[in-house]
């Protein structure tokens, strides 16, 4: 039986997306990053640094989002993965890991909006750069998915832009890429499995104004 250790809306929604694309049975753990649970000793075993997600599979204990999509590419869900020496294969690699440069930005504008509570500990000038950069990657991404057909990629890339929205305009072929991502029956179910919003309580983060 696979175990997801899950908070709302953070990364932990792709490996929860990706179980229902698979239509696995796995257990759903949610957690909250404000009980300090993460920081216990038996999740910091499963997550050295203290993150969501983290997944067990069997004997299997993994904690970083893109090895977790891999790994159950690998497993049970061929279909949603580009074999090595397959065409697509380089769209495929370049989508998993260009969800990183989105999701650095990301993380960049969630510290910024969301950890740092008070004003004097922000940067407007990071929120705007952060923000502009951000959209700026949005640019290359859709409308149609990473390798052609829909993968582990859109997975990884799809929840860094229904995150993003919260942050940028979205571009054009950027909002139809995620338009399609809402429209998998199995987005929609992982959004219900998803739990209370805990993170981002507001539709739109704007930048500062100058
Ligand atoms: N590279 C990791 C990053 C995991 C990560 O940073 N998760 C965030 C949620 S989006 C987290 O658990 N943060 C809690 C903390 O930093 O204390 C992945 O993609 O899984």
């Amino acid at each position: 039986m696979i175990r997801l250790w899950h908070v709302a809306q953070s990364r932990s929604f792709r490996v929860l997306w990706a179980l229902e694309e698979i239509g696995t049975e796995y257990e759903l753990i949610r957690c909250s990053f404000f009980d300090r649970s993460l920081r216990a000793p038996e999740h910091l075993a499963r997550s050295p640094a203290g993150r969501v997600p983290a997944l067990q599979d069997g004997a299997t204990v993994l904690s970083e989002s893109g090895a977790i999509l891999i790994w159950l590419s690998e497993t049970r869900a061929p279909h949603l993965r580009v074999a090595e020496g397959a065409a697509g294969r380089a769209a495929f690699l370049q989508g998993l890991h260009y969800a990183e440069t989105l999701g650095a930005h990301l993380a960049n504008l969630t510290q910024h909006y969301i950890v740092l509570r008070e004003a004097a500990m922000r940067s407007p000038t990071v929120m705007r750069l952060e923000a502009k950069r951000l959209e700026n990657a949005l640019r290359a991404v859709g409308p149609g998915w990473a390798a052609g057909a829909f993968t582990m990629a859109d997975i990884a890339q799809g929840y860094a832009v229904w995150l993003a929205q919260r942050f940028v305009t979205l571009p054009e072929a950027a909002a139809l890429y995620l338009a399609a991502c809402e429209r998998r029956p199995a987005f929609q179910r992982a959004l219900a499995q998803d739990g209370p919003p805990e993170i981002y309580l507001r539709e739109f983060y704007p930048p500062p104004e100058e």
